[in-house]
């Protein structure tokens, strides 16, 4: 069974919501005050439409339907996966008590502050890749990229949606708040690190969509554990969009390393710059800085926090219902890698203050998997030199390794050394401004910059050389 999309509501959604008028009327003043931000600080290229997939259905038989649609047309609406009959809380001390569909009075602050966090984030990357679609490399790329700002919009819609419906004036304030800050601004920036920093290329934009992507992969993954039912089947319908958006950094980088090494043996040699690539030294740099702010996502690694919102079953582990433990936790302990006089050694943690340290380590394996294809691609080439995760320790702000230094490779060094070597590790000046002179950007249907390979995966079905996108 399947559940459809009401779209002949002014706002889409299967919460049926006409039945709700006071929640109606909340969402609909909300809405322009949407697409002025969306028209403020969304993509700032103009398209007269774009081949966007937009959700109809959130049962598993055909959940989308592609067209060509104006961007500020999208239907952004409200969708969450289908409700599980007699569904339980699967961790924490509320084991085996039936899910909540109201939020408990005790644990109302907590919700909506990791709802906030979550919604904060939606809005952010729209924000840090407005300006983006004036460089794509294609007409393929510019409409992915507009599938993941209006799919990142939607997110904001989703956190919206449970403000507005189980918090109250508070609620809506907040909802107020996330159009308010704004990535980088001095005044009112995004809550999390990462986004406040600037996406100005596409191969940024492809490691962001890769690395920071995956961490709200891992996050949602978490919150769709959550004993709060309404928000847990938010996170499982987003999760469905999430994928695309990975799979744009996956192939991005594919794309990108496949030319870089081609050119790398056309003419034998390190440097593919000059030859109108990006170096793979530079490829590596953009990866050390892209990984290292995106683990510091993950919080501390030993974080009351984080125990707290277990305990209470606001936020589970990945694959809770998977793991075979007792799913409490209180009596574990992990091992958590930290400084120990002065060197990277581990301390002892109990289980649950590491729960942060637990979903990190099954983003780094998963992290993982995407050097591995991309080493691939340089082995298929012939080529010795290979891509790797920087260690842990590497450039991190928050955390055990928070203020420490430590090479990519792992190694402690002096501040000094640290500052000699920071243009060896993470991108200079010079790397950006040469990774910024590629981006130009190329919009007849079927041609391509040349700074990257083509794609091998269409969407849905149509050629590379399909119009993807109609510009003004
Ligand atoms: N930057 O106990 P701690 C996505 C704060 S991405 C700034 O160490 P906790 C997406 C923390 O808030 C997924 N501040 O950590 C991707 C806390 O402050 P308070 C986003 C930080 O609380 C691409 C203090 O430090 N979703 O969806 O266990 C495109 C001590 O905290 C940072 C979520 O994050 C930081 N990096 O965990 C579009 C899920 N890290 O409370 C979208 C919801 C920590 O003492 N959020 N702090 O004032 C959470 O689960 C948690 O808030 C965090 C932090 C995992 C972020
Ligand atoms: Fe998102
Ligand atoms: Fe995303």
């Amino acid at each position: 069974m399947s559940e459809g999309i009401d779209y002949t509501e002014r706002i889409p959604n299967n919460v049926d919501l006409r039945n709700d008028r006071r929640l109606q009327r909340a969402l609909e003043s909300w809405q322009p005050k949407f697409l002025t931000w969306w028209q403020e600080m969304g993509p700032s290229i103009a398209a007269r439409d774009v081949y966007l997939r937009t959700a109809i259905n959130v049962g598993r038989d055909g959940w989308a339907v592609f067209d060509h649609v104006a961007p500020s047309d999208y239907r952004w609406g409200i969708f969450l996966a289908e409700r599980k009959a007699n569904r339980q809380i699967a961790f924490g001390e509320h084991k085996g008590e039936p899910a909540w569909q109201q939020v408990p009075g005790e644990y109302r602050a907590d919700l909506q502050r990791l709802i906030v966090v979550q919604g904060d984030t939606e809005p952010a990357s729209v924000e840090q890749q407005r300006n983006l679609g004036f460089t794509a490399p294609s007409l393929y790329d510019l409409r992915n990229l507009f599938q993941v700002n209006v799919e990142e919009g939607r997110h904001l819609w989703a956190m919206v949606y449970l403000l507005h419906a189980f918090f109250g004036r508070e609620g809506r304030d907040e909802a107020e708040a996330l159009l308010h800050r704004n990535s980088g601004s001095v005044d009112a920036p995004r809550i999390l690190g990462a986004f406040n920093e600037e996406t100005p290329d596409w191969l940024s934009f492809f490691m962001f969509t890769y690395f920071t992507d995956r961490d709200g992969k891992y996050q949602l993954g978490t919150l769709k554990e959550s004993a709060f039912d309404p928000l847990s089947r938010t996170c499982e319908f987003m999760l469905k969009e999430e994928s695309h958006h990975m799979f744009v950094g996956t192939t991005g980088i594919d794309r990108v390393v496949e030319r870089t090494a081609q050119l790398m043996v056309e003419h034998d040699t390190d440097d593919a710059g000059p030859h109108g690539a990006i170096p793979l030294s530079v490829i590596q740099k953009y990866l050390n800085f892209h990984y290292s702010v995106s683990l510091d996502l993950f919080g501390s690694e030993r974080s009351t926090n984080a125990a707290n919102y277990f305990t209470a079953g606001l936020k589970g582990r990945w694959n809770e219902e998977r793991r075979r433990d007792d799913h409490k936790l209180t009596e574990d302990s992990v091992r958590v890698e930290s400084i120990v006089d002065g060197q990277v050694g581990a301390v002892e943690v109990r289980a649950l203050n590491a729960l942060n340290h637990d979903l990190r380590n099954q983003y780094i394996v998963d992290c993982q998997t995407g050097v591995v294809r991309w080493n691939r691609i340089l082995e298929e080439a012939g080529l010795p030199q290979r891509l790797y995760l920087p260690h842990i320790g590497f450039n991190r702000r928050v955390g055990a390794f928070a203020g420490a230094h430590i090479g990519p490779r792992g190694d402690v060094v002096t501040a000094e050394q640290w500052e000699a070597h920071r243009h060896d590790w993470l991108p200079s000046e010079v790397d950006k401004t040469h990774v910024l002179s590629l981006m130009r950007p190329v919009y007849e249907p079927g041609k391509l910059a040349a700074w990257i390979a083509p794609p091998r995966h269409p969407i849905n079905g149509k050629p590379f050389d399909y119009e993807y996108v109609h510009l003004t």
